[in-house]
């Protein structure tokens, strides 16, 4: 199949699947055009299967707010009409979903080309509905876009239910979990050696991966590793950037232990860093699926995360990682120390997490339902 893919191609999580979407799917042998403003962060190497075409928003003086969404959709539409996609696939609904919508009319009715039909996926991910999607400024045209769609996917159960709820979707929405890549995402020979550079033998190594968005709760990440290190010796890694960033930094100094967290900022391949890990924090106020989670699970890092959203169809609490009420950071602090401070049940929890990954969430068993959902769509 040729499928054009969109999405936000920076660090959040939603591109990051899109992106490892559009891999897999190439290395299937399918044609992938992504379209975006920049190229998705993790396509980093080329593939023979994979063209990335940039949307250009041109600025002029009467444009206050540049219409990317406008652009995005006349690129979608031409590079549908030159290379002949079969489909769109977009991720994240606002304002993606809305631009493929507009791009599915104009290849039917723009009196210029030749009418073809030219279905879309949307894949709701999180914030889009949880968040911004609930923004009156936004809503009653997402929910348009959304009902619109020839296909809507949720990455969770939970998400599901929320878009049913307040978005009162009547669309069928499939639930295709999100995946990792078991074969990248694993600790390997190197890895003892590079957990060198990060922790001393005789210390425990946490580690935190996000965007440092408010509701990734970054500053709880600091007070649960506080609480750790004071009984035992550890580091802690924090992997990524954003605005509640210095917030953190500024209280692991108030804290006197800044010298024990590594603030990494964003990092490529991140499997090489999680891999050196022993334990995941990730206190989010809220987490459709929480996919730094699944990777650290496929890298044998246990995860300690907050009982929200979708993370519970991820973790079972004390078999493959631990759940605590968000904001909890005693309780996430105890759990923590609890595995850190036994080797067997570390051991026991770390290959249940990678069991977990590879059982449920492997691409080997994500990929082809996305596959089988394209199909369906053209066959209609
Ligand atoms: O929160 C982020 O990291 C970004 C956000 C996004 O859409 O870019 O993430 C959402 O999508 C991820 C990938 O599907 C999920 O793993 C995250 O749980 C979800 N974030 C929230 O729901 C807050």
């Amino acid at each position: 199949m040729r499928i054009g893919i969109t999405c936000y191609p920076t660090y959040g999580g939603s591109g990051v699947v899109a992106t490892e979407l559009g891999i897999e799917l190439a290395n299937r042998g399918h044609d992938i055009h992504f379209i975006s403003y920049s190229q998705p962060i993790r396509l980093t190497e080329p593939h023979p299967h994979i063209h990335f075409h940039e949307v250009e928003v041109s600025q002029y003086p009467l444009f206050e707010y540049p219409p990317y969404d406008l652009a995005l959709a006349t690129r979608m539409a031409e590079v549908a009409e030159i290379y002949g996609l079969d489909l769109l696939h977009v991720h994240y609904a606002i304002p993606h979903s809305v631009s493929a919508m507009l791009a599915r009319q104009m290849m039917c009715h723009d009196h210029v080309r030749t009418p073809r039909r030219l279905p879309y996926v949307t894949t709701l991910h999180g914030t889009d509905i949880t968040l911004v999607g609930l923004d009156r400024s936004y809503l009653p045209i997402t929910r348009f876009s959304i009902e619109q769609s020839d296909g809507v996917t949720a990455i969770s159960e939970d998400l599901k239910r929320a878009t049913i709820e307040r978005f009162e979707i009547t669309k069928p929405i499939h639930v295709i979990h999100n995946f990792v890549n078991c074969d990248l995402y694993q600790r390997s020979a190197a890895t003892e050696e590079r957990r060198l550079e990060f922790a001393k033998p005789e210390e425990r190594l946490l580690v935190h991966l996000s965007n440092f968005r408010p509701v990734k709760r970054v500053t709880d990440v600091v007070e649960i590793f506080d609480r750790v290190q004071s009984k035992i010796p550890a580091r802690l890694m924090m992997i990524g950037d954003g605005p509640d960033r210095r917030a953190a930094e500024r209280l692991a100094c108030e804290r006197g232990i800044h010298d024990k967290i590594h603030f990494m900022g964003k990092q490529d391949l991140v499997y090489e860093k999680l891999a050196v890990a022993d334990v995941m924090l990730l206190p989010s106020e809220m987490e459709s699926f929480g996919l730094a989670a699944l990777e650290a699970m496929a890298c044998e890092v246990v995860p300690v995360a907050s009982r929200v959203g979708g993370v519970p169809e991820v973790i079972e609490d004390r078999v493959d990682g631990f759940l605590a009420e968000a904001g909890d950071v005693e309780t996430m602090a105890e759990r923590a120390l609890e595995v850190l401070g036994d080797d067997a049940l570390l051991t026991k929890m770390r290959k249940a997490a990678r069991a977990t990954a590879k059982a449920r969430f492997c691409t080997t068993k994500i990929i082809p339902k996305y596959e089988a959902l394209y199909r369906s769509m053209l066959e209609q």
